[in-house]
C-alpha cells in the first residue's frame, strides 16, 4: 500500500481506466486525465467498445480531467492542483494498422500526437516537477523481428558492442540498444524512447520505458467497472479479436502463415506490473527499460487455444501487414519477475472467462469491422528490411 500521488495520462483507455480504479483501490492518491480521443478514432473506423462504457460527462464527473497533453498549458493547469510523484503516460494513439491508414492518421493522429505529447510531458517535468518518476508505455514492437531473429531482446537501454580496429584490435563499448519497428505507430514509440533517454541524460529526469507486449482480457479482478474492449481490425488486438470472432461464429483471421510471434500479458498482470514499477523506482537521472510480458506465443498457437475452447473455425487470410511470418523470438524479461511478478495468469486459463464475458455482449458485435481494411502494401522483401 502506498500514498504516492499518481497521475495517469490516458485514463479513459483500455489499460488506463482499469489502472485508475486499481491504484485507487490500492491506496494511491490518483488523478486521471484524458482527451477522450480514443472514442472518436474508434467511432471513425465504424466501431465501438464491445463492453459498454460510461459517457464522457460521466467519466469527467467521476474525476477524469479532460486535457490534451499536446497542449502544454493544460499540463500546467493540472499541476496547479495536483503535483504527482509518479506520472504514468498511456496517452497515445495505440494502433499499428490505424497509423498505416493514411496521412491524417499517420502524421497527425499518431506521430504528432504521440511524439509531441511525450515531449510536452518531458518539458513539464523539467520545468515543474523534475523529481517525478515517469512511467511511459512503450512497446516490445520497438525490437523488430527482422533485426533480432532469435537474438535475446535486451532489457537495458544500452548493450555492449565490440569494435574491430585495423582488422585486429578489439575495442569494447556500449551502444544504444538497436531498435527498428514494423509500423509508423511502433516507430513513434522508438522516437519517444530516444527523446526520454536524452531528457534523462541532460536534465537528470528519471524514467521507466515499459516495453509492453500485447495486453488481453475482459476484466480485472475486484474492479467494479470494466474498461473498454475493442475487437475491430484497427483497435482490437489479436487475442481480444480472436475471442470475439469465435463468439460471433466468424473464422479466426490468421494473417499469412501465422508464425508471427509476440509477447503477451493479461490485463490483471499489467496492473500488478505497473504497481511493481512504481514501487521500484529508478535512480535520479536514470533511463530504464522494463520488458513487460509473461508469455510468448505465435498467432497459430493463439488460434489453436481459442479453437480448443470454442470449436471455432480458423481461416488463413492474406497478411495485410509487412512482417516476418516465421521467426524466432527471444525477449529477456527478468526485472518484473525479480520484483515479484511471479505466477502470472496463463492465456489458456483466462480464455474461458473471456468467452463468457464477450458472449454477454454478443448483440454488440459489428461483424463488418472484423476483416482488415488497411494494407501496408509493398510485397515483403526481407533483404530490404535489414
Ligand atoms: N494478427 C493476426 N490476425 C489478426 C490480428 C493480428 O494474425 O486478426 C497478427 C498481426 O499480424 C501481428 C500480431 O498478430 O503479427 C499482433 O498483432 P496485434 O494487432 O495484436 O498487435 P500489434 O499491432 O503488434 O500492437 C499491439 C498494440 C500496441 C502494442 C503492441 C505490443 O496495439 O499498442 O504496442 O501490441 S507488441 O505486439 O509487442 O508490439
Amino acid at each position: 500500500m502506498s500514498h504516492a500521488k499518481v497521475l495517469i495520462l490516458g485514463a479513459d483507455g483500455y489499460i488506463g481506466f482499469s489502472l485508475w480504479q486499481f491504484l485507487k483501490a490500492r491506496g494511491y492518491e490518483v488523478m486521471g486525465a484524458d482527451n477522450f480521443s480514443r472514442r472518436k478514432l474508434v467511432e471513425e473506423v465504424g466501431s465501438d467498445s464491445l463492453i459498454p462504457i460510461d459517457s464522457v460527462p460521466a467519466r469527467m464527473a467521476a474525476g477524469i480531467a479532460n486535457i490534451n497533453i499536446c497542449t502544454y498549458t493544460d499540463l500546467l493547469k493540472l499541476h496547479s492542483f495536483f503535483k504527482p510523484d509518479v506520472i504514468i503516460h498511456l496517452a497515445e494513439q495505440p494502433s499499428a494498422p490505424y497509423s498505416m491508414r493514411g496521412v491524417q492518421e499517420c502524421v497527425y493522429e499518431t506521430q504528432v500526437n504521440n511524439i509531441a505529447g511525450t515531449q510536452c510531458v518531458l518539458w513539464y517535468m523539467k520545468q515543474m516537477n523534475p523529481e517525478a518518476h515517469l512511467i511511459k508505455l512503450g512497446t516490445m514492437g520497438e525490437y523488430s523481428d527482422w533485426i533480432y531473429k532469435g537474438f535475446p531482446i535486451p532489457e537495458d537501454p544500452r548493450v555492449s558492442a565490440m569494435l574491430m580496429e585495423g582488422g585486429q584490435e578489439h575495442v569494447y563499448t556500449e551502444i544504444p540498444t538497436p531498435r527498428s519497428a514494423g509500423s509508423f505507430y511502433h516507430w513513434s514509440k522508438i522516437f519517444d524512447s530516444n527523446n526520454i533517454e536524452f531528457a534523462c541524460k541532460i536534465w537528470g529526469l528519471r524514467a521507466t520505458d515499459l516495453n509492453q507486449g500485447v495486453v488481453y482480457g475482459t476484466r480485472v479482478d475486484d474492479l467494479q467497472f470494466r474498461s473498454r474492449f475493442d475487437y475491430d481490425s484497427y483497435f482490437g488486438t489479436i487475442v481480444n479479436r480472436f475471442v470475439t470472432q469465435a463468439v460471433a461464429g466468424i473464422p479466426l483471421t490468421v494473417y499469412g502463415a501465422g508464425g508471427q510471434t509476440r509477447g503477451f500479458i493479461n490485463i490483471n498482470d499489467t496492473m500488478r506490473a505497473i504497481e511493481l514499477v512504481i514501487e521500484n523506482p529508478p535512480a535520479d537521472g536514470e533511463f530504464r527499460m522494463v520488458n513487460q510480458l509473461t508469455e510468448v506465443f505465435s498467432v497459430n498457437e493463439i488460434a489453436s487455444m481459442v479453437a480448443y475452447h470454442t470449436n471455432c473455425k480458423v481461416d488463413r487470410i492474406e497478411n495485410p501487414r509487412i512482417e516476418q511470418e516465421e521467426h524466432l523470438y527471444n525477449p529477456k524479461c527478468n526485472k518484473l519477475r525479480e520484483w515479484g511478478l511471479t505466477d502470472p495468469r496463463r492465456m489458456i486459463s483466462v480464455l474461458p472467462e473471456m468467452v463468457e464475458d464477450v458472449s454477454l455482449f454478443y448483440g454488440n458485435i459489428r461483424t463488418e469491422v472484423i476483416q482488415p481494411q488497411t494494407r501496408w502494401e509493398e510485397p515483403f522483401r526481407e533483404e530490404a528490411m535489414v
